[in-house]
């Protein structure tokens, strides 16, 4: 084989590689060499990636623009080329330019940013409610609007992971249906952990005594995973979040499943009975 024939089939060999490193397999799980942000599967976390690019773009500008400048410097005003050091000390204008320019550049990141703040924190009109308790070293999970029922999730083992990627797998997923507002209450039993789901821009502190509430809505069914976020103590790396998001059927199958006796739209069968009488 000539050279050049194997240079270009190390280059074709190394641009497969990188663009097999930076496209993920499924969104929701993290990949080797992977580039960036895992693929958005809520509308907040399309935002927090629309953001991200724009602001990436502008960090990159910034730091060219301002390393061109420096190199302009060390070059044109070298000892060398200056054996008559320039006296001047002051440019008025340069100065109001190169503090004006900066302090818009914050603004305009404070504008951005600040209503896609809001927009995570606040919670739109809920379909359900997901109860979340932290536990060294794993997570409690209630369906307080589906009779309350509830259900341990830690790490599962080695053995059982079926392809599923160790250390995110759990025993039992969280199961959300799809399409639907889901608001969670997060909590801790013993010390500070936080819920955290990258794809979904969920990260939440899980506190003893205090009750903080995020939400999600994931329109396509599939497996996310995300882990505890908060240095909570030993195994700390050892208690992931997986969570299942199915068609609503299935959802509500699964709810039989763990709760017999839950019957749908209960309080709506009440109301409508209640409005006929
Ligand atoms: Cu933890």
């Amino acid at each position: 084989m000539r050279a050049s024939s194997i240079f270009k089939a190390l280059s074709v060999t190394a641009l497969a590689g990188l663009a097999a490193s930076v496209a993920y397999a499924a969104p929701g799980v993290p990949t080797d060499g992977g580039l960036l942000f895992q693929d958005a599967a809520t509308p907040g976390m399309e935002k927090v990636n629309a953001l991200h690019n724009i602001v990436l773009w502008l960090v990159i500008g910034i730091v060219g623009l301002v390393l061109a400048l420096m190199i302009y410097i060390c070059v044109r005003f070298r000892e060398k080329a200056n054996p008559v050091p320039s006296k001047t000390s002051h440019n008025t204008m340069l100065e109001v330019v190169w503090t004006a320019v900066p302090v818009i550049v914050v603004l305009g990141l404070m504008l951005g940013a600040a209503p896609l703040l809001y927009y995570l924190d606040e919670i739109p009109e809920s379909d359900m409610t997901v109860k979340v308790v932290g536990n060294q070293w794993n997570w409690d999970y209630s369906y307080p609007d589906h009779g309350d029922f509830e259900f341990n999730s830690s790490v599962a083992d080695k053995a059982d992971l079926n392809g599923a990627p160790y250390l995110l797998k759990t025993t039992e997923p969280l199961v959300v249906p799809a399409g639907k507002t889901i608001r969670v209450l997060v909590t801790a039993n013993d010390v500070l952990h936080a819920w955290a789901v990258p794809s979904f821009a969920v990260k939440i502190d899980a506190m003893p005594g205090r009750i903080n509430e995020t939400w999600f809505r994931v329109d396509r069914p599939g497996t996310y995973y995300g882990q505890c976020s908060e240095i909570c103590g030993f195994d700390h790396y050892n208690m992931p979040v997986e969570v299942k998001v199915v068609p609503e059927a299935e959802f509500d199958a699964w709810v039989l499943t763990k709760n017999p006796s839950y019957v749908k739209n209960a309080t709506d069968v009440t109301r409508e009975a209640s409005v006929q009488n």
